[in-house]
């Protein structure tokens, strides 16, 4: 159908990509799931996302290695998880375009920090962030600060690969060099509560942003 300008889509602007990012244990799951409540509420057409997705071929892979089930060269598994954002890039950029805001829980800062903390030869953080360069970049980063200690003791760390208490400072370590115009660095040591509103102010500014006209960027080029 020809557009004339008149279609009340025609101008309707971007969904925002919010981003939570931070150690295991920090409370994202909990504060992503809340911010996309609390925006529905508010009429936000919004969704919640998630990476890696173990949902698709290359998700099914990286699950088995994060559960232990098989051993993978730390290269190739690192690009697999780039693979799986990229293999959604595609519906990423289609939700955004038509109006849908994405809170996602974890992206490319999560890849670039927890390989680079494994402090292998050669895999250094520009190494690792090579990858994911291009990928639609975050309008909002929100990163929940936590000290490890403090993250373990909320019910301990699971049996997940990367949950001990030495990786997950490396991979804190590694975030603080990852910081970026986006990025927001809430203490999540507070309660729930405190958390969620400092979240929703920042993912309403983002998302208002966005209304006005901020164009999406791009990870790292
Ligand atoms: P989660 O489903 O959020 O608990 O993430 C699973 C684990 O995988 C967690 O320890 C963080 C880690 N992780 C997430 N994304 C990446 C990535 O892109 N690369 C690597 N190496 N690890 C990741």
């Amino acid at each position: 159908m020809a557009s004339n300008g008149n279609s009340s889509t025609a101008h309707k602007p971007r969904g925002s990509f919010i981003l939570f990012e931070g150690g295991d244990r920090c409370g994202k799951t909990t504060q992503s799931e809340n911010l996309v409540k609390h925006l529905s509420s508010k009429g936000v057409d919004v969704a919640l996302w998630k990476f890696p997705d173990r949902q698709t071929a290359i998700g099914q892979m990286i699950n088995a290695y994060l559960q232990g089930k098989t051993e993978t060269d730390d290269a190739a598994v690192h690009l697999l998880f780039s693979a799986n954002r990229w293999e959604k890039r595609e519906s990423m950029l289609a939700a955004l375009s038509a109006g849908q805001t994405l809170v996602v829980d974890r992206y490319a800062y999560s890849g670039a920090a927890f390989t680079a903390a494994k402090g292998i030869p050669g895999l250094d953080l520009e190494w690792c962030k090579a990858p994911d360069k291009g990928l639609p970049a975050p309008d909002a980063t929100i990163y929940l600060s936590m000290m490890p200690e403090a993250a373990a003791k909320r019910g301990g760390y699971g049996s997940e690969r990367y949950e001990k208490e030495e990786m997950q400072r490396s991979v804190a370590q590694r975030f603080q060099d990852l910081r970026d115009a986006t990025w927001h660095t809430l203490d999540a040591a507070r309660s729930i509560e405190a958390v969620g509103s400092d979240v929703t102010r920042i993912a309403e500014a983002a998302i208002e942003a966005c209304q006005e006209g901020k164009p999406l960027e791009h990870l790292w080029l």
